[in-house]
């Protein structure tokens, strides 16, 4: 186990290596997974530092069975989740996922995650290129919301920087 866990990071390190280094992933992290839950997401910061607008087409991990690209939307009041075909990266900026937003969905995951655990994601661009990240998973205050629906909208901004929330564990 041990084993190949480093034999996993040699490979991830080796692979954002070679990817084109104009996107920089900061700040990867993968929500804890409550007791009886089987989805969960990965939140990041994706910059973009070239000068071509680029985009996140598609995303993959080990950890589980389907992953999607989501986003969240208010429809009638009411926050809904739905996938989106990608997720826009413009030239020059910063593009945050984060809960309560864009946001990669981890679904059908056979093995709950906890706090410490560190899950590999593949993020695959429009330019073919990819690269692997290793996410720590964290515990994120408020519970992990049920796909399609959530919490009123003073919820999700007071929960809108993830890395400025507590843990609860
Ligand atoms: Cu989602």
């Amino acid at each position: 186990m041990k084993t190949s866990r480093i034999f996993l990071l040699a490979t991830a390190l080796l692979v954002s290596g070679m990817a084109q280094a104009d996107i920089v992933i900061r700040d990867a992290y993968v929500r804890a997974m409550p007791p009886g839950q089987s989805n969960t997401g990965a939140f990041m910061l994706i910059e973009n530092q070239g000068d071509e607008d680029r985009a996140l087409v598609s995303a993959d991990s080990d950890a589980a069975n389907v992953v999607e690209l989501h986003t969240h939307r208010n429809v009638d009041g009411v926050m809904q989740m739905r996938q989106i075909p990608q997720i826009d990266l413009p030239a020059g900026a910063t593009t945050e996922l984060q809960p309560g937003g864009l946001h990669i969905m981890l679904i059908d995951v056979p093995e709950r995650l906890m706090v410490d655990d560190e899950i590999r994601l593949t993020l695959v661009f429009d330019d073919g290129s990819e690269q692997t990240i290793s996410a720590p998973v964290k515990s994120v205050m408020g519970g992990m919301m049920k796909h399609g629906e959530m919490k009123g909208h003073g919820e999700m901004k007071m929960h809108g920087h993830a890395k400025d929330m507590p843990a609860t564990d």
